[in-house]
C-alpha cells in the first residue's frame, strides 16, 4: 500500500526532530577516550530509520503532549541501545558483516577491539543517559518505571536472551523449529519495540493497562518486523538495504522464510500488523495518534 504524502512527510520531520535530539547526547571525543567516542559516534550518526525513538515519542504522545526536554534522554537511550545490538551483531564472532546502513561496519573502520568496545559503551552510555531524564524534571516514578522496562527488555529476558539463543543454534547447527524461532524474534527484535512503545507510554503518564497493552502492540509489530528483514534478506539489494543481502544464507540461518517461504512470511507479516492494528483500535489509538497506526501499517512494506 502507497502511504499518503503527509504520512512520509511527517515521518520525515519527526525523524530528524529525534535524529537532533540523539544527537545533542552523544559523548565528547574530545576526552583521553576519545577514540572510544569516535567510533560509538561513528555508528551513531551513520542513520537509519531512527523508528525505536520515533515510537517511544508517539506512544508518550497517545497520554501527553510530549516534552521533549524531559523525555529526551530515554529517546537517545533506546536508539543507543539498538546501536549497540547492529555493532555487535555485525562482528565477526556473530555475523561478520562489512556494510550497515549503507557504511562499513563499525569493526571494519576501527577493528575488532573498538567494535567491542563501542558497542559495551554505547549500551552503558544509554543507561548513563536514560537516568538524566530526573535531572531534566521527568517525575521519579516515570523514570525509575521507564527504567526498568528498558533494562527488562533489553537483558537477558529480552533481547539478549533472544540473540543468545539465536547465536547458539547457529553455531551448534541445531535446527529451529517454530517454537524456538518465536522465542528468537520475540526477543531479540520484538522486545525493543516492546521496549520503546511502553516506555513511551510509562514516560507519557499512562496507566498500567494501557502499558501493557502497548506492550502486546510492540510485540505483533515487532515479530512483523523481524519476519520483513527475512523476507528483504532475500529480495532486496545491498543498495536499497544498506547491508549485505543473503545473509542469513551466508549464515545457514533458519528464518521465516526457510520453515514458510517468501509468500507465506508475507501473509505472516500482515497478519501480524493487523493484531497489532486491532489492538491499537481497541485502545483507542486511532482517534488519540493516526500518525502511529499508520506508523505500525507502513512497516509491513517496508523496504529497508
Ligand atoms: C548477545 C552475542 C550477543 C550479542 C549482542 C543484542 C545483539 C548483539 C543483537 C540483537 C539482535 C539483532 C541485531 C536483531 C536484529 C533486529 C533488526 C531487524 C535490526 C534492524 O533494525 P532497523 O531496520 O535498523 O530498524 P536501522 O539501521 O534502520 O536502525
Amino acid at each position: 500500500m502507497l502511504h499518503s504524502v503527509n504520512f512520509d512527510q511527517e515521518l520525515k520531520r519527526k525523524k530528524q526532530e529525534v535524529e537532533e535530539i540523539i544527537f545533542s547526547f552523544l559523548p565528547s571525543e574530545d576526552d583521553f577516550a576519545g577514540e572510544l567516542a569516535v567510533a560509538m559516534n561513528y555508528s551513531m550518526r551513520a542513520g537509519g530509520k531512527r523508528l525505536r525513538p520515533i515510537l517511544m515519542r508517539e506512544a508518550c504522545r497517545l497520554f501527553e503532549t510530549p516534552d521533549d526536554e524531559k523525555i529526551g534522554p530515554f529517546l537517545a537511550a533506546i536508539e543507543m541501545i539498538h546501536t549497540h545490538s547492529l555493532i555487535h551483531d555485525d562482528l565477526p564472532a556473530i555475523d561478520n558483516d562489512m556494510y550497515r546502513r549503507g557504511r562499513l561496519t563499525t569493526h571494519a573502520v576501527y577493528g575488532e577491539a573498538l567494535g567491542v568496545l563501542s558497542g559495551d559503551a554505547l549500551l552503558n552510555y544509554a543507561y548513563e543517559t536514560a537516568v538524566q531524564a530526573y535531572q531534566k524534571g521527568l517525575e521519579a516514578d516515570r523514570v525509575l518505571g521507564a527504567l526498568t522496562l528498558l533494562l527488562r527488555k533489553t537483558g537477558m529476558y529480552g533481547m539478549l536472551g533472544g540473540q543468545s539463543v539465536d547465536v547458539t543454534n547457529e553455531k551448534n547447527n541445531r535446527r529451529v523449529n517454530k517454537e524456538t524461532l518465536d522465542y528468537i524474534y520475540e526477543n531479540k527484535t520484538s522486545a525493543l519495540l516492546e521496549a520503546s512503545l511502553g516506555c513511551g507510554a510509562i514516560l507519557g503518564g499512562a496507566p498500567g493497562e494501557m502499558v501493557d497493552a502497548l506492550i502486546r502492540i510492540g510485540s505483533a509489530t515487532g515479530i512483523a518486523f523481524q519476519i520483513q528483514d527475512d523476507i528483504l534478506d532475500v529480495t532486496s539489494t545491498m543498495e536499497e538495504l544498506g547491508k549485505p543481502v543473503f545473509s542469513d544464507e551466508k549464515n545457514e540461518k533458519v528464518t521465516y522464510v526457510t520453515l514458510y517461504g517468501v509468500e507465506g512470511a508475507g501473509r505472516e507479516v500482515s497478519r501480524l500488523t493487523e493484531q497489532a492494528l486491532c489492538l491499537y483500535e481497541e485502545i483507542g489509538g486511532n482517534e488519540k495518534n493516526p500518525f502511529l497506526g499508520e506508523l505500525i501499517r507502513s512497516l509491513a512494506a517496508r523496504k529497508n
